[in-house]
């Protein structure tokens, strides 16, 4: 049922092939090398001069540096420039956004508790973000006007009850926030493990439960139509990806794919004909799987080989102008952030965007306006919070694009040995309090470009657990490893 699809290596073996087969007749009669090179010209000639499958070029920064960050990442585009909801040590919510007067990076703590991200930005500006408190298991929004700021609960179990592990958030067409999210445990403890949805209402969150059957929703995903109706995506934990969507006020749940344990790390995604579109793990297989339905019936196809699956293998799915989806993820044997584009003919542009230590988990994928690609994500070898620009000339090589940079012909402006793009922006406000990004003309710049790197995030570690570890190894863990892996070694 699933079909493989080539790979781009497999694509220039097969078009060498097809080009040297119609030359041999003329060949016929010429004798050794001559004929041999002639014959191989065409081949030569297209390798050489073909395009390498329309690879994009990256320019790659680093947008938090230093403070154990860069974990669970979400990327939003505010007015066509980044903004990106984020955790670090020790499970901080954060914020870090691109301000473009300056052309710098600055990044905040939101709130002392916050994991598992999630972020949108409505067609006014205003950015909102749902996370988790890993220290009281409430799910939490986050407002953000201008810089006037506010926080509200949108779910909260008294005792023992709690949420967990993912929520996604969307803003229609209406301007009301909706999210999905899964809910763990009840107030006594006893594991629930269901899909819940919330809407807000007149400045109060409506939950409801939409599927309580066995293990579902541990992932989910959820994107709106053109008539702000939620779709929303979930894994079952018997290796089924689902889908419940409401439509006509009334929820209708289906499945989508229950074969080689599919669904873990799914994003969803409408196209305009309000179909939807669906990235996730064939996990039994290890392969980055597409499906989509396209009015009548389900398609699938298998991306890429990814390895293995560790615990934050994230994909991210983002559809352009055309329809096309385009995905990124993470590879676990070459740890590396990996990117797939799907032409209009169906074929599959597989590339590497970064293989600098273990780079690429907890990735976050938004096409700007003219369809490039940008990808938020997580250097686990620094946890450090890093961005990936797609086809942004970067003439000085910095990793800032030129349309970013303060000193686009120059790699070090400030001279300080380290080139621009690796120094990370600038840290706001003091640890742990949930301080306004407003006033940002008074903060300070520190010379030419000198802390204004920039970068996204991701999340997760490494080694390939069973299907089951995945639920164990949640980021904080990760972290909490990685500090005792350090403390260790000094
Ligand atoms: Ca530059
Ligand atoms: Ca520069
Ligand atoms: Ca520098």
């Amino acid at each position: 049922m699933v079909a493989k699809c080539p790979k781009s290596n497999d694509n220039r073996h097969i078009l060498v092939h097809l080009t040297v087969s119609p030359d041999h007749d003329k060949m016929r009669g010429m004798r050794g090398w001559p004929r041999v090179l002639l014959a191989l010209l065409p081949t030569l000639a297209w390798v050489f001069f073909a395009p390498a499958a329309s690879a994009t070029t990256w320019a790659i920064q680093f947008v938090d540096v230093g403070t154990g960050s860069g974990a669970s990442t979400s990327l939003g585009l505010k007015e066509g420039y980044p903004v990106i909801a984020y955790f670090g040590e020790d499970r901080k919510l954060k914020y870090a956004y691109f301000n473009p007067p300056n052309k710098t990076w600055y990044h905040q703590v939101v709130d002392p508790g916050g994991e598992f991200t999630s972020i949108a930005v409505d067609s006014t500006g205003i950015v909102h973000v749902a996370y988790l408190n890993g220290f009281t298991q409430v799910l939490r929004y986050w407002r953000n006007n201008e810089g006037q700021t506010s926080f509200q609960n949108i779910d909260s179990e008294p005792d023992k009850g709690g949420m967990g592990y993912y929520n996604s958030i969307q803003v229609g067409p209406n301007g009301i926030p909706q999210v999905s999210y899964y809910h763990t445990r009840a107030p006594d403890g006893s594991i629930t493990d269901d899909l819940k949805y919330a809407q807000l209402n007149g400045g109060t969150w409506a939950t409801e439960f939409l599927d309580r059957a066995g293990e579902r929703g541990k992932y989910n995903s959820l994107a709106l139509d053109a008539q702000s109706n939620p779709h929303i995506a979930y894994f079952d934990n018997l290796g089924v990806l689902r889908l419940a969507e409401r439509v006509g006020g009334t929820w209708n749940l289906s499945i989508v794919d229950s074969t080689n344990d599919a669904g873990r790390f799914n994003s969803i995604q409408m196209d305009a004909a309000g179909h939807p579109h669906i990235s996730y793990i064939a996990n039994s297989i290890h392969y980055l799987r597409y499906a989509y339905f396209d009015g009548s019936s389900w398609h699938y196809e298998d991306v890429d080989d990814i390895g293995g699956v560790v615990n934050f293998s994230v994909t991210s799915l983002a559809l352009d102008r055309a329809g096309n989806p385009h995905i990124s993820y993470y590879n676990a044997v070459a740890k590396s952030l990996r990117y797939a584009s799907r032409s209009a003919g169906g074929t599959w542009t597989l590339e590497t965007v970064d293989h600098e230590g273990d780079v690429g988990g907890y990735s976050s994928l938004r096409l700007d306006a003219q369809d490039r690609p940008i990808i938020s994500y997580l250097d686990a070898t620094t946890i450090n919070l890093k961005i990936a620009y797609g086809d942004y000339p970067d003439g000085d090589g910095d990793g800032i694009p030129d349309v970013y940079d303060t000193c686009p012909a120059n790699a070090d402006c400030n001279q300080n040995g380290v080139v621009d793009g690796r120094e990370g922006g600038i840290r706001l406000g003091a640890g742990g309090t949930a301080s306004s990004s407003g006033g940002i003309g008074s903060e300070s710049i520190f010379g030419c470009g000198s802390l204004a790197a920039a970068g996204f995030g991701g999340r997760g570690p490494g080694g390939t657990p069973p299907a089951d570890m995945l639920f164990l190894l949640a980021p904080a863990a990760y972290l909490m490893a990685r500090r005792f892996r350090r403390a260790g070694a000094s």
